[in-house]
């Protein structure tokens, strides 16, 4: 739920109520819930708002607002709110010596296939678990499972990002070990993502060849907000018309002094440099 793109809910007790936490394996009715959560299954009170009859009194305080000050002050208020707990869950990482890196992208862009060959690649340096996060479906999670990592996944529903909620539901479904790395896959979107800190250690952005160099420029702010961009699907560079150095360009006009890391999920190609700045942000 946000109300910058409108999608999702605007009640924000119906849109927790709509998120499912579960894990894969588990029966296919049951599903954790943080605690204070309400119990919310899908046939959730969902209602168009117009049938509440929400005739104000003269006198209500918004009523003479210009239109769009209200959508404004509800983001502002639900941003502030999510800064809190995405604060509170960076206290409890950190107490932890817990590392949590959250993976941003477009659908589709490779999350799923870097995250099953990072953790089978460094098995050897400590445990790594995966919140994983999509609008339905285990099979991110299913897929996770398999490489014999700890998983938990969040279905939004009809929600296009994980929030710091989502975040703090998630880690105490996952219980990550002390020390221990955790990979968060957020939801395939380019756009709200970047406007929910989770409280993890490092943003990091993935783009493949496949959707174009001039991404950076035409979605800057989840950019912006990025510690790493990864280029991935380098294999596919002979084929497409995808300039890695226009690309990587493009990053630093809107993140100066953002890392850019080249590779090839699938090939295997860049892949070191990943683990170079995964490596480099545990030592601290
Ligand atoms: N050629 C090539 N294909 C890749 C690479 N990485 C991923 N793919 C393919 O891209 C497709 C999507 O990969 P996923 O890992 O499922 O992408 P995702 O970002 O997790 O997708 P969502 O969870 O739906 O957002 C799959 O067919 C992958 O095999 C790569 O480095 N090279
Ligand atoms: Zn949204
Ligand atoms: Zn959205
Ligand atoms: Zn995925």
């Amino acid at each position: 739920m946000c109300a910058t793109c409108g999608c999702g809910k605007v009640d924000e007790a119906d849109a927790a109520a709509g998120t499912r936490i579960s894990k894969p394996g588990a029966m296919p009715h049951e599903h954790l819930h943080e605690p204070g959560h309400g119990h919310g299954h899908q046939h959730e009170h969902e209602h168009e708002h117009e049938a509440h009859g929400h005739a104000h009194a003269h006198d209500d305080a918004h009523a003479h607002q210009p239109a769009g000050t209200e959508t404004i002050t509800l983001e502002q208020k639900i941003l502030a709110k999510n800064d809190l707990l995405a604060a509170s869950n960076r206290a409890w990482l950190d107490e932890r010596g817990v590392m949590a890196f959250n993976l941003m992208s477009s659908p589709g862009s490779g999350k799923t296939t870097l995250l099953e060959r990072t953790i089978r690649d460094l098995s050897d340096t400590g445990p790594i678990s995966v919140i994983e996060g999509d609008q339905e479906t285990l099979l991110d999670a299913e897929r996770i499972k398999a490489t014999g990592s700890a998983v938990v996944q969040v279905n939004t529903g009809s929600g296009c990002h994980l929030d710091a909620e989502m975040m703090r539901g998630a880690l105490d479904a996952l219980s990550p070990a002390n020390e221990s790395l955790v990979f968060v896959e957020n939801v395939g979107n380019l756009v709200c993502p970047a406007l929910f800190d989770l409280g993890e250690q490092g943003k990091v952005v993935l783009i493949s060849v496949t959707e174009g160099d001039d991404k950076p420029l035409k979605y800057p702010h989840i950019f912006a907000v990025a510690d790493l961009v990864i280029v991935n699907k380098i294999d596919l560079l002979p084929y497409v018309a995808f300039d890695p150095a226009v690309c990587e360009r493009n990053a630093r006009a809107v993140n100066p002094g953002v890392h850019v890391v080249n590779l090839s999920a699938t090939s295997g190609e860049g892949l070191d440099r990943w683990y170079r700045w995964i490596a480099e942000r545990r030592l601290g």
